[in-house]
């Protein structure tokens, strides 16, 4: 089989309350839909997005995407790993970050669809297979601009919604006022659902430590990249310092900055963002590292794609749900009662553009 077109398009997402709710203004809700053809007819799906925080970066991303897949032309799309490392050795000069990496990525995941499809299996079955469902939390809301009256509001409704886990973001303006909004959200949700906290790299290692122990007596059950990411010294001295799980990953692109990460034990729970990565591609190889480090893993966005390659692998801890993209398929999987996403049946991603709902929106 070899790939012979592709199709990109630029879409722009309803603007959510909690998409252009987490970094007012600066977000751009843009993401580029790929479908990637064959000579045989089979076709495979994907997109890519969180370019950066102008509207002019998702333009940017959708001529990566095409520069890439027009060097993937010809090739059999079964060699994955093969053609991941050509079009970032080939492009070497503008990876291994950026918007290489991010639209290679999302080539990965249409390859992989178009592998599913050809042999009439889900993606997760041919990545590994490790179970039909995966375990999720709630992680669309909770921003932290919301208010201690939005937090009281949002976070029982994600309980209601299905979720045993939410995610709460602090970091705010002070260690008093992330308290605050902790123990609104813990008498909100009860002592049942499991909180987690992103303080997405604002601390400094002393704040980090200082806000994580004022937190415990709360529950988080873990404490989200808790200073500079590439900090790993500092992080690993608040992994040692907390009994708290210290979660990281999402800021690191490519593979081999989490050899540093898992080397130094500055992660308890190993969290790679799917673009940043390299698709699942190098995503199973991240995960698979994690295991031999005797760590579980999490995923960062990109939800109705990454529960394919959480559901693959053993070690993997839980699935973060959030719905922005959602809008993009006809369907997706959906929150069942204790917190599971059900993966489609269907081969491949099992997923299908909704296209009269893209055409709206380009
Ligand atoms: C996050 C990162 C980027 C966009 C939205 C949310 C956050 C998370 O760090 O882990 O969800
Ligand atoms: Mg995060």
């Amino acid at each position: 089989m070899k790939i012979t077109t592709f199709q990109t398009q630029l879409v722009h997402l309803p603007n959510e309350r909690g998409l252009l709710g987490e970094i007012p203004g600066r977000v751009d809700p843009t993401f580029v839909t790929l479908r990637v053809r064959t000579d045989e007819g089979i076709e495979g799906i994907s997109y890519a997005g969180y370019a950066g925080y102008t509207a002019g970066m998702a333009r940017a991303l959708q001529a990566t995407v095409e520069a890439l897949l027009e060097q993937a032309i010809g090739r059999d799309p079964f060699e994955t790993d093969a053609i991941g490392a050509q079009l970032r050795t080939a492009n070497g000069g503008a990876s291994p970050a950026g918007l290489v990496t991010r639209a290679s990525s999302a080539i990965d995941v249409a390859l992989w669809d178009i592998k599913g499809k050809a042999v009439g299996l889900p993606c997760w079955k041919l990545m590994g297979g490790n179970s039909n469902r995966v375990r999720a939390y709630g992680s669309g809301h909770l921003w932290r601009h919301y208010s201690l009256a939005e937090l009281a509001e949002w976070a029982p409704r994600l309980v209601d919604a299905g979720f045993r886990a939410v995610k709460l973001r602090c970091g705010g303006e002070s260690v008093a006022n992330d308290v605050e909004r902790m123990r609104v959200v813990r008498e909100a949700v009860g002592p049942d659902v499991e909180i987690k906290v992103d303080v997405n790299q604002l601390p400094t290692v002393h704040d980090a430590l200082r806000l994580a122990r004022a937190l415990e007596r709360y529950e988080l059950s873990w404490f989200e990249d808790p200073t500079h990411f590439q900090d790993f010294a500092g992080q690993a001295r608040i992994a040692d310092a907390l009994d708290t799980p210290v979660c990281s990953g999402e800021y690191h692109y490519g593979l081999a900055p989490f050899r540093q990460l898992l080397e130094s034990r500055s992660v308890d729970i190993v969290m790679p963002d799917l673009f940043r990565v390299g698709g699942f591609t190098q995503f199973l190889k991240v995960a698979h590292l994690a295991e031999a480090f005797n760590l579980p893993v999490a995923s960062h966005l990109a939800t109705e794609l990454f529960v394919h390659a959480m559901a693959a692998i053993p070690n993997g801890l839980t699935t973060e749900h959030v719905a922005w993209t959602n809008s993009l398929f006809k369907e997706v999987p959906r929150i069942e009662p204790g917190g599971w996403l059900a993966i489609p049946d269907g081969p491949g991603l099992g997923l299908e553009f909704d296209d009269e709902r893209i055409a709206k929106m380009a």
